[in-house]
């Protein structure tokens, strides 16, 4: 089988290559229109891949359920191919790139016999932006062609991009049986190549996503000297009609989705603030010529938590849910409409496997059942997302779900010290991975699971964008999920966050003193605008209460965290812990 899709012949060769090894019945080159959209979800219901749902409640929306054991990434099954084991570090899981071409190549044989290869080229970021960056991925799910038609700028300008550039990423997936002993996500930074095999989970498998976009393209941005982070771009508009973009990086399942999508609260809504959503997970900053971060959401759809989404939770992305929907493994009711935990309407007769449902077997929805829709319907959508410049960044934040010790905000010194609160980030484990939940792990800057080197020369490289000329952003450390002793959250988060962004921009703005503490600044008594919060009596000073001594232990954890990462750990960030340690001491 020989195929001329296109007019690349590196691509053409690519393809007809990996036909021989996978052996389909047929390849099909996407060209990402909607009738190819609508004939893809003809043969997903004819096959079962996706099933129908209420016509009148979800228009064109599907419900796709999983295979019970591919629910999740996969972290222990997820590669770092670098020549040197050292340059994968060790934050990743490393294989040698010939062995791991070998193992995976042996499972991709015969692979895709009797199905459709899809050939998808596609944009991350607007198509004419000199920030995006383009990939093509091949794989045999018809599944993800759908997704990744939501997620990414997929098709024929995507293919004219990478014809006129001759550079693509290139991702090869095939579903295989699906077998978790037969699963591996291998990443070849230097080949800029991904190979997937074994999974259909979203970041397992929409390659343009996890696999390109923050592993591939954080290898990238190291060599060419911008960051692609996992963050959310959100645009806060104050009364006078200014807007401040926000990049914030949380663990998955952390709430990303939702403050991406504030809905202000009454009192601000009325004083006329507005939010603009950008992106909700992926963020390429690129420094611009005038020294500030430019940022760019490479992805043009969301593949968010569905579980705890509701009216009251997140209305934005409610309403974003009305149609063109894929949903995965969520509930369905008795009048098949999609259901979840959280959800606060119905009630589900169906669980996510599609048994009937019985409490005993667990929740409705899986706890990381997801749906991905297109930005666009987004009501807070901003049409700077299309920006091919991007959007300039007045802040960055990170943060994690911390019961205790961490105050709901504080401000680093400097970006360095601001490179040290992102490097020492801790947060509870989630369901969006395999494994335990609840577990305290550290999570550089959210990237943990994401970037695609050693975690001591990514925090050397944040470190160097501090140099003459640049105008960098603040950085902020938030925590929305303090419990008090009977393990209750503490602050109401949500809408209420936009107080705490409010702070932070009177201190991009020069409005705000702040408080100094060894860890950093925290608002002063009255910069927090807490006006009409029920809160008990206490919960404030205690929301932002320097433990002295709880952080002295902090600080030595994370002086523990860095030494694993040996020789190559930056000096620098060495000294700025032992410039906070020597704070705190001298604090007692
Ligand atoms: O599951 S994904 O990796 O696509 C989303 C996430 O975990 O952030
Ligand atoms: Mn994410």
């Amino acid at each position: 089988m020989r195929s001329h899709g296109s007019s690349l012949e590196a691509l053409n060769r690519w393809v007809d290559d990996v036909a021989r090894l996978t052996e389909p019945a047929a390849i099909h080159w996407c060209d990402g229109s909607d009738a190819e959209y609508a004939a893809l979800v003809e043969t997903m219901l004819a096959s079962g891949d996706l099933l129908p749902l209420d016509p009148e409640k979800h228009p064109r929306s599907y419900l796709h359920r999983s295979s019970p054991s591919d629910v999740a990434r996969v972290e222990h099954l997820t590669f770092v191919c670098t020549p040197e084991q050292e340059d994968a570090g060790p934050n990743n899981h490393w294989m040698a790139p010939a062995e791991a071409h070998a193992k995976i190549d042996a499972l991709f044989a015969g692979a895709m016999r009797g199905r459709t290869m899809y050939v998808i080229p596609y944009c991350m970021g607007p198509i004419d932006s000199p920030i995006a960056r383009c990939g093509v991925e091949i794989t045999d799910s018809p599944y993800v062609v759908a997704n990744m038609r939501i997620m990414t700028r997929m098709g024929a300008q995507a293919l004219a991009r990478i014809e006129r550039d001759g550079v693509f990423v290139k991702g090869l997936h095939s579903t295989g049986d699906l077998d978790p002993e037969r699963r591996f996500i291998m990443h070849f930074p230097e080949e800029l190549s991904i190979k997937s095999i074994g999974s259909g989970y979203g970041g397992n498998a929409l390659l343009g996503k996890k696999c390109h976009a923050l592993r591939i393209a954080s290898h990238q941005a190291r060599r060419e000297g911008w960051l692609a982070e996992h963050m959310l771009i959100v645009g806060i508009e104050n009364p006078k009609g200014e807007k401040h973009y926000i990049a914030a990086a949380f663990p998955s399942a952390c709430g990303k989705t939702n403050l991406a999508m504030l809905i202000p609260t009454e009192g601000y809504r009325q004083a006329g603030w507005k939010v603009w959503t950008v992106g909700d997970d992926i963020c390429w900053m690129t420094p611009g010529e005038d020294g500030r971060l430019w940022a760019i959401n490479p992805e043009a759809g969301y593949f968010g938590v569905a579980p705890g989404t509701s009216a009251k939770t997140n209305p934005s992305a409610l309403a974003t849910l009305g149609h063109d929907a894929i949903f995965t493994n969520v509930a369905v009711t008795a009048d098949n409409r999609a259901w979840w935990e959280g959800l606060g309407e119905g009630e589900p007769a169906t669980d996510w496997q599609g048994r009937a449902y019985d409490p005993a077997n667990g929740p409705a929805a899986h706890p990381n059942a997801r749906f991905t829709v297109s930005a666009k319907q987004c009501p807070s959508w901003a049409p700077e997302s299309e920006a091919p410049t991007g959007v300039p960044i007045s802040a960055i934040v990170f943060g994690g779900r911390r019961p205790s010790l961490v105050p709901l905000v504080f401000e680093a010194k400097d970006w360095a010290h601001g490179v040290l609160v992102g490097a020492a980030m801790g947060s509870e484990t989630t369901a969006a991975a395999t494994g335990a939940v609840g577990v305290l792990r550290r999570d550089s800057m959210a990237m943990k699971p994401f970037c695609g080197y050693n975690f001591a020369d990514y925090f050397a490289h944040w470190l160097s964008f501090d140099k003459p000329g640049a105008k960098l952003p603040r950085i902020f450390h938030v925590n929305w999920f303090r419990k008090d002793d009977e393990g209750r959250f503490m602050w109401p988060g949500y809408g209420d966050n936009l107080r705490v962004l409010d702070w932070m921009i009177q201190r991009v703005e020069g409005l705000a003193k702040g408080t100094e503490t060894p860890i950093g600044i925290l608002p002063a008594r009255d910069e927090l605008n807490v006006e009409g919060l029920d809160m008990p009596p206490g919960a404030l000073d205690e929301l932002l209460r320097v433990d002295v001594e709880g952080w002295q232990e902090e600080l030595s954890a994370i002086g523990l965290y860095l030494e694993g990462f040996g020789e190559r750990m930056p000096e620098r960030l060495k000294a700025e812990r032992l410039r906070v340690s020597k704070a705190l001491d001298a604090a007692v």
